[in-house]
This record gives C-alpha cells, sequence and structure tokens, in this order.
C-alpha cells in the first residue's frame, strides 16, 4: 500500500491544528490557497474535512484511491472524503453506533458531489454479494433520477439542489449495505412556473425534449423544441454548457429502471411530464365582461388524454372557482390573471406531488428486504445517514423555501454542543422566525388563515408591529415613523449567522398556502393517471380540516431530522467554493473569507487547539473500557455520567485532562487514551482493536 505522503501532498499543512498562527485568518486563508493551488482541495481541522470546490475533474477519485484509503487512519494519507468516509464507517462498525455525515456550504460549494463520492466510496469498498448489488447500484441510481427532477440550472450552480435531502444507508452485521431510504425537503415548486433570468426549469423537462424518442415525443404531443413551451422560456436559458440534456436523458432512463420502475411506472410518470408542458401553454383570453376563458383547445386535448381527465371539466375549473355562498355551491367565473395563476398553483401541485411520489417509489426500491435468517442477525443493522441541503444564498433575494436558517443553527450547535466557546450563534434569529405565537412563522400562517384582505403587504405590516424591534429584524419601516430608503417597501431583512439576508414578502402568502382551488383538486382525484391518483387522494376533498401551511410543514419535518442527526455520531464536511464563476484555478479571497467566517471554521479551529480531541458518548465509553474497573465491570447500573466518573478516576485521570459533557467524555491529551486502550489490551488480548489508528486521527 502506497501510504508515504509524498513533498507535493505536504504543502501547507494538512491539518489547520498544525498552523503555527492558528488565531489568524489570513494564514488560516493563506493555507488553504496553497493547497489549492496544488490541487490539494481536502484539508482538515481535526476530523473535519474542508473542502474546496476544484471546478476541474482531478484523478483523486479512481478504484485506486478507495483502496488507499479503505481502513487506513487518517494521517498516514493526505485528507480525502474517502477518508472521512472509511472512519465513518470503521466507527460504525466497531462501536455499533449510527453514523451521520454533515455536508454544508453555499450553493456551488460541492456538497452534492461530496455526498456522491461518500455513496460511491461505500458502493466500491464494502462487501458485496449478488443481493448486496443490486441494493449498491439501486443506491447510485437514485442519484440521476432525483438530480433530474428535483435539480436545476440556477446562476450560482448548473447542477443546483432545489430539494433538501437526507439519505440513510443501512449496512447489516458484515457492513454490507442492505438499504436505504431518504427524506426530501421542500423542493422548489415555483420553479415550475417560473425561472429569473439565466436559470432554468427542473432538467427532466429539458432531457424529454432534447433526448426523448421521436414516437415517444408524438404520442405526448411535445416538439423538440424547448422554446416552445412557456415554462421553459422565463429564463431565457435553454441549453447549458457544461450539461448535455441527450445523453443524460438515456442516464435517467436507464437509471429508472435499474431503480425498478415499470413501463408502466415510466409512461405515467412522462404523461406528467408533458402534461406540466402543456399546461404551461394554456393561455386565457378574457371577455368584455373579464371572465377568462381558453384560447385554444389543443392543449386540453392533450391534458385530458395524459391526465386521463374529462376535458370539460377541466376548462371549467380553469376558468372558475367553487364558491360556497348561502349554502349552496355556485361556480364563480375568474379573471385572466386569476386563471393564470390558477393554472401554475396546479402546475406545482402536480409537480411537487409527483416528487414525492418519486422519492417514495425510489424508498420502496431501497426498503431492507432480506431473507428472513439475515433480518434475524442484523436486527441491529447500523446506519450511516449523508446530510445534503441545499445551499444558502446570502447575497440574493430569499425566496422563503430557501431559508433553512434553522437547519444550520442546528448544524452549529451539534457541532459546538458542549464547550461554551464564544461565537455568533443564529439561535436568536429562529426563535425570531420559529417562536411559537410571535414568530414569523405564525405570523404566516396566521395571515393565511385570516379571511378578507390579507395579502403580502398586511403580512409585512404585521410583522412590523410584532417584531419590528428584534434587533435581527429590518424593514423600511424605522421606529420613529420614518422610512429606511436602502430597502424596498416589499421586504425585510434578517441578520443571519451566514450574514444579512433579504426577504421579497412577494408570494410569500401564496407559497405558503399552496393555494390549489378546491374544483382543480376535485378534477385531480378523478384523474385515471396511476400516479396522480396517488398523488390527490379523494380523502383530501372531504376532510374539511385544513391542511398544514407550508412553513409550519418544514418546521416540523426539520424538528424530526434533528431527532435523527441528533440520535447518531456526526462528521463533518465543509464545502467552500472558491469563486463565482464556476472556474477553475481562481481562488476569490474575499468570497472565501466570507465563507470561513459564516461556515464557523475558526471556531472549529479554536475547539479543536482547545485540546479536547477525543470524545465519546458515555454509553460508548463505558462498554468499551468497564473491564477496567471494579466497580464498573461486569454492568454499571446507575447514571451513566457517574459510571464514566468512576471509571475514570478508578483509572487516575486527573481533572485537567478530562471533562464530563451532557452526554460524551472529552480527552485532552490522545496520551491518556492511549494507556487507557493498552490497558484494555493487555486484558483483553484477543481484541486489538484499531483504536490507537482511531485516536491518532481525533488527535
Ligand atoms: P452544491 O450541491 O454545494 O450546490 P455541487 O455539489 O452541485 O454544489 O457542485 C457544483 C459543481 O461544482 C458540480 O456540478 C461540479 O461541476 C463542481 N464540483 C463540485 N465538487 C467537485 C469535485 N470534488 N471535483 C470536481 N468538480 C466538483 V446547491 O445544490 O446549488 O447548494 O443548491
Ligand atoms: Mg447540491
Amino acid at each position: 500500500m502506497e501510504s508515504a505522503l509524498t513533498a507535493r501532498d505536504r504543502v501547507g499543512v494538512q491539518d489547520f491544528v498544525l498552523l503555527e498562527n492558528h488565531t489568524s485568518e489570513v494564514a488560516f486563508i493563506e493555507n488553504l490557497r496553497k493547497r489549492f493551488k496544488e490541487n490539494l482541495i481536502y484539508t482538515y481541522i481535526g476530523s473535519v474535512l474542508v473542502s474546496v470546490n476544484p471546478y476541474k475533474d482531478l484523478e483523486i477519485y479512481t478504484k485506486q484511491h478507495m483502496e488507499r484509503y479503505r481502513g487506513v487512519n487518517f494521517y498516514e494519507v493526505s485528507p480525502h472524503i474517502y477518508a472521512v468516509s472509511d472512519n465513518a464507517y470503521r466507527s460504525m462498525r466497531t462501536e455499533r453506533r449510527d453514523q451521520c455525515m454533515l455536508i454544508s456550504g453555499e450553493s456551488g460549494a460541492g456538497k452534492t458531489e461530496a455526498s456522491k463520492k461518500v455513496l460511491q466510496y461505500y458502493a466500491v469498498t464494502c462487501p458485496a454479494s449478488e443481493q448486496v448489488q443490486t441494493v449498491k447500484d439501486r443506491l447510485l441510481q437514485s442519484n440521476p433520477v432525483l438530480e433530474a427532477f428535483g435539480n436545476a440550472k440556477t446562476l450560482r450552480n448548473d447542477n443546483s439542489s432545489r430539494f433538501g435531502k437526507y439519505m440513510d444507508i443501512q449496512f447489516d452485521f458484515r457492513g454490507a449495505p442492505v438499504g436505504g431510504h431518504i427524506l426530501n425537503y421542500l423542493l422548489e415548486k415555483s420553479r415550475v412556473v417560473h425561472q429569473s433570468h439565466g436559470e432554468r426549469n427542473f432538467h427532466i423537462f429539458y432531457q424529454l425534449i432534447e433526448g426523448g424518442e421521436e414516437d415517444l415525443l408524438r404520442r405526448l404531443g411535445l416538439e423538440r423544441n424547448t422554446q416552445q413551451y412557456q415554462y421553459l422560456v422565463k429564463g431565457n436559458c435553454p441549453k447549458v454548457s457544461s450539461i448535455n440534456d441527450r445523453s443524460d436523458w438515456k442516464l435517467v432512463r436507464k437509471a429508472l429502471s435499474v431503480i425498478g420502475f415499470s413501463d408502466d411506472d415510466v409512461e405515467e410518470l412522462l404523461n406528467i411530464i408533458a402534461s406540466v408542458l402543456h399546461l404551461g401553454n394554456v393561455q386565457f383570453g378574457g371577455e368584455d365582461s373579464g371572465n377568462a376563458y381558453i384560447t385554444t383547445d389543443t392543449q386540453i386535448k392533450y391534458l385530458a388524454r395524459l391526465l386521463g381527465v374529462d376535458g370539460s371539466v377541466l376548462k371549467e375549473a380553469l376558468t372558475h372557482k367553487k364558491i360556497t355562498a348561502k349554502g349552496e355551491e355556485l361556480m364563480s367565473p375568474l379573471n385572466q390573471e386569476q386563471a393564470s395563476s390558477a393554472r401554475d398553483a396546479l402546475s406545482k401541485a402536480i409537480y411537487g406531488r409527483t416528487f414525492t411520489w418519486l422519492v417514495n417509489k425510489i424508498n420502496d426500491s431501497l426498503a431492507f428486504k432480506t431473507a428472513s435468517y439475515i433480518q434475524t442477525l442484523s436486527k441491529n443493522a447500523s446506519v450511516i445517514g449523508l446530510l445534503d441541503i441545499y445551499g444558502f444564498e446570502v447575497f440574493q433575494n430569499n425566496r422563503w423555501e430557501e431559508s433553512n436558517c434553522g437547519l444550520y443553527y442546528s448544524i452549529a450547535l451539534l457541532c459546538f454542543q458542549w464547550e461554551p466557546v464564544q461565537y455568533f450563534n443564529n439561535k436568536i434569529i429562529c426563535d425570531l422566525v420559529e417562536e411559537k405565537f410571535k414568530g414569523i412563522i405564525s405570523i404566516l400562517d396566521e395571515e393565511c388563515l385570516r379571511p378578507g384582505d390579507a395579502s403580502d403587504i398586511t403580512f409585512l405590516e404585521k410583522l412590523e408591529d410584532t417584531v419590528g424591534g428584534h434587533v435581527h429584524f429590518l424593514s423600511h419601516k424605522l421606529a420613529d415613523g420614518k422610512t429606511r430608503k436602502v430597502m424596498g417597501r416589499d421586504e425585510f431583512r434578517l441578520l443571519h449567522y451566514a450574514g444579512e439576508v433579504n426577504y421579497s414578502v412577494n408570494g410569500f402568502l401564496d407559497k405558503n398556502n399552496d393555494l390549489l382551488f378546491r374544483n382543480l383538486k376535485e378534477v385531480m382525484c378523478m384523474s385515471e393517471n396511476k400516479i396522480l391518483t396517488q398523488c390527490f387522494d379523494r380523502e383530501e376533498l372531504t376532510d374539511r380540516k385544513r391542511p398544514e401551511t407550508t412553513a409550519t410543514q418544514f418546521k416540523n419535518s426539520l424538528a424530526k431530522l434533528m431527532e435523527i442527526l441528533m440520535s447518531k455520531e456526526p462528521s463533518y464536511v465543509r464545502c467552500i467554493k472558491p469563486n463565482d464563476a464556476k472556474q477553475a484555478g481562481r481562488f476569490d479571497e474575499v468570497l472565501i473569507r466570507h465563507q470561513v467566517k459564516y461556515l464557523g471554521l475558526m471556531e472549529n479551529l479554536r475547539v479543536r487547539r482547545a485540546g479536547f480531541a477525543y470524545r465519546r458518548r458515555y454509553e460508548v465509553f463505558l462498554q468499551r473500557y468497564k473491564s477496567l474497573c471494579p466497580d464498573t465491570w461486569p454492568n454499571w447500573d446507575g447514571r451513566l455520567v457517574d459510571g464514566v466518573s468512576t471509571l475514570v478516576k478508578h483509572l487516575g485521570y486527573k481533572p485537567e485532562e478530562y471533562k464530563l459533557g451532557r452526554s460524551k467524555i472529552f480527552i485532552r491529551f490522545p496520551k491518556t487514551l492511549f494507556a487507557t486502550e493498552d490497558a484494555l489490551e493487555e486484558i483483553a488480548q484477543p481484541f486489538v482493536y484499531r483504536s490507537a489508528a482511531i485516536l491518532i486521527q481525533a488527535w
């Protein structure tokens, strides 16, 4: 095995902990720059991996590289995402503790690529059998499918994830991947009907039109010209030089069949994608009375066939709204503008729900199905979770659904959970957003529920009344009634951990309501498309209860995610974007300094330097070393913290050598643990753990 580091590998320091001037941000960035120039994109802060996007293919992801990192400790080889992956895998196996990898960074920094590298590493290096190979293939192939439907070209990233993804990989007792599960968060549905200049809709639309076979397009009533479709022309950016829609189409088709989609599933799925394009081309004229009418029947004809609905019912539903007056149901006509937004709401609902269906379908195919005897043996199958969120877009006007401040705060919390290190914390903002009664989300929900004149602007006014005085909230209104000129009348600003973010309130209410008129919902519930029958449940029509608003749903799913993450041992990958031009070799210092700041890297380093390098949960620590102390052996039945305390006192740890946190023990010097490990090895010879290696990397 090639374990020696070459001189090139040693450019700068490969762990920031070794920097001489470790409090200097200048020195920190200089080290990143030096290594980046040598294509050394990875550097550690202790066990945290910092990665700078190279924007070019480096020859560092080959099978040979994977082999090089397998079972080797951190410091024998240069920093790599494979080293972090391998380390998490080994911890999972030796400690029987679930792991998770938290990948953060701004849009285009390389989060999704990093998560794919991790998955590839496991697919190649973990043990395999025929059955496991199927699972591996499916895990890998879920990516192109989800990216086709959930990623799009934005100004910041040609392949930007427009949804948040958390993926569990399940391993059996032999350490072979046997299943997986994906949770998806808030797809940016508004992109289906509108794109900003220079951006595109989701990739799948272009793939279908560019790559779809002649007779398929004919059947779907589509032309091979993206510019024919209203939903694809808004950003004026049909082609992207880094993307080949035609070959991607082939990859996606193949991936769908590997995952186990039947021909029928694919046909119905494409019917839906084509329907959305046809819907976008439904245009409305206005009668003298102001009422909307549909100008041509062409699209309706296709829609009726593809969606399996009655054309005339659909037509009426697109131009009318069902209202109840004095106990009677009436069809009230919509004007042109209302009809257009009802149509767009339908497109968003169809696409959004189909995306969720897709994730569920992939989950079915990844579900842990093994022979029952294996299942018995692997009752305590272990899990490695990968969190790939969408990047924080600091400089742009933010749409609500892109703001995942709660997530960022929680990640910071996980990272610094015990040391009272001073750092700018985002909690105060998250309280502002989430606080039950006065928070922004509840004010938003309240405005959505309020009948009458509620609008985006009344929402902003309410905000000003309620949280206007908060130090992290700004709007154009000043306390003395004057106007702050630099801000628009339709925006507010939050001072996040990541920097200041402006939010335009335009469309806030609609987005939160996800308003789909009842009669459109009724039409969809009658659809004969097999996928849509699962997406639009008739129960929804009978259930008078208002569904949860988008913001509330997000808040709840976030709480669930936090619970999942908190129960696992985290590893961190911090991704940095070197320039805004998506170019190789450019290192924009201002941009990088900004990211070093908001990723909290200097604080990471400080915690590491404080020396408490080795941390283990109480139960893990006790389980491992209990045999060294008569009071804890064979079982400790008191509080875990007391057991650990008894144990370390017996071992002769000095007070300055360790600290007891909320759920973990923190040990300052590796030598303390080496001694404990040696003692353990003496009494438990057959179990020669790799602990020394683990200790060294932790230092
Ligand atoms: P993101 O996930 O962090 O952004 P991606 O992982 O999609 O960013 O990376 C953006 C682009 O950078 C990729 O499409 C690649 O071209 C390039 N890239 C990233 N990492 C590497 C790497 N290790 N080697 C080579 N090229 C890389 V977003 O999803 O927009 O938040 O929302
Ligand atoms: Mg991404």
